[in-house]
């Protein structure tokens, strides 16, 4: 099913080895991020109980979820998983929203429940509209990270933290996964405890990803025909779109950018010409919209690279990337990322650039006593 013509043309993959010696962290998190996966699974089952006692005692009239950058990004994926599976309204925002402009931001009354979510714990935003969160409504914090003993750890009721998520590398790419993955079996976890059993397979899902998709990800991620990249989701989808992107953007230097589906129509499908990857993160409850989308920018001269847990007809994609896991959107976003970060990675050493230490970024946005919003 994948294009024959660019895997005939490519180098055969010599091993992991980073191209030019770079992005060594980065690489081995990717790779190695089921362990972290598996890691995270049983943090959920340990705090199963403390989770529950939270939920069915804080009577929530609403969810707030919050976070910077690649975790605002999980934020966006987690809001609409904490609506479907809860029945409850559940909102993203970025931390320095909640921060600023809470009167937009912030119920006017009912008890709210503050998830915040940080793979360091220590971004200064993200702090700070927890503790004007915690002054203001007194409503209690639940966490999601990879470090204990962190500022936002001692400011929640609650933290589910993974340690093994931690990562050398700045850009987020074991930690996110394994966040997701605590994200959804912790909400797996209030609604039917036979969704958490059967993402029990998750670890062994994604290894099978890695190991039959590595080579694809790096023959797109090096192949000279592309020049811009965009990620399209929807519903659960589209927070791991925008975080897809942040990961071509910010390890790669590429032109890319995440829309909804069918938003790309209105406007930005103008840059698409033969230059183009569009790449479709597909639901299961809007699969034919999704592939109409993809179908239309194929006839533009874009490529596609398509994602789901079922495969698609010949035609209807240049590439896909099939989990097979029978598993429903609500317990699986994780499968949606390895690829996606390898794209980002191989994109990166085409274009000489280190994913470890990506150009004006830092691990951890801290700012100085006096820059503090
Ligand atoms: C937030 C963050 C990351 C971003 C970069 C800088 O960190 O903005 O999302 O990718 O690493 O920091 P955290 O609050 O999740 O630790």
């Amino acid at each position: 099913m994948n294009n024959p013509e660019l895997l005939q043309n490519s180098k055969p993959n010599t091993g992991n080895a980073p191209v030019n010696g770079q992005g060594n962290h980065t690489l081995n998190e990717i790779l190695t991020q089921t362990a972290a996966w598996q890691a995270a699974l049983e943090v959920v089952k340990t705090k199963q109980t403390a989770l529950r006692n939270l939920w069915e005692e804080g009577q929530f009239s609403e969810i707030l979820v919050t976070g910077c950058g690649s975790t605002y990004y999980l934020s966006l994926a987690i809001a609409p998983l904490l609506q479907l599976q809860l029945g409850i309204r559940a909102r993203a925002v970025p931390a320095s929203e909640l921060l600023l402009f809470p009167e937009t931001v912030m119920p006017a009354g009912g008890t709210p429940l503050l998830v915040t979510i940080s793979r360091s714990g220590r971004t200064t935003e993200t702090i700070r509209a927890t503790q004007a969160y915690r002054t203001r409504q007194r409503g209690p914090v639940l966490n999601i990270g990879c470090y204990e003993e962190t500022e936002l750890v001692a400011l929640s009721d609650l933290a589910l933290v993974i340690h093994e998520g931690q990562e050398q590398s700045v850009v987020q790419t074991r930690s996110f996964s394994a966040m997701t993955i605590v994200a959804q079996a912790a909400v797996a976890s209030l609604v039917d405890d036979r969704q958490c059993q059967a993402m029990r397979q998750l670890p062994t899902t994604g290894e099978h990803l890695i190991s039959t998709y590595h080579d694809l990800a790096r023959q797109l991620g090096q192949s000279p025909r592309f020049d811009r990249f965009y990620f399209l989701g929807s519903g659960l989808q589209y927070g791991l779109a925008c975080e897809a992107n942040l990961k071509m953007k910010e390890m790669s230097l590429s032109v890319s950018e995440a829309f909804h589906f069918l938003e790309f129509r209105h406007g930005p499908m103008s840059m698409v010409d033969e230059r183009t990857l569009v790449v479709g993160l597909l639901s299961e409850k809007a699969r034919a919209d999704e592939l109409a989308v993809l179908r239309e920018m194929r006839a533009l001269g874009a490529q596609t690279l398509v994602l789901a847990d079922q495969p698609l007809a010949e035609q209807e994609a240049d590439y896909q990337v099939c989990f097979h896991s029978g598993l429903p959107e609500t317990n699986r976003a994780a499968l949606y990322l390895p690829v996606l970060q390898l794209l980002g990675y191989y994109r990166a050493m085409k274009n000489g650039q280190n994913p470890d230490q990506p150009h004006n970024l830092t691990a951890v946005i801290v700012l100085e006593a006096g820059d503090e919003p």
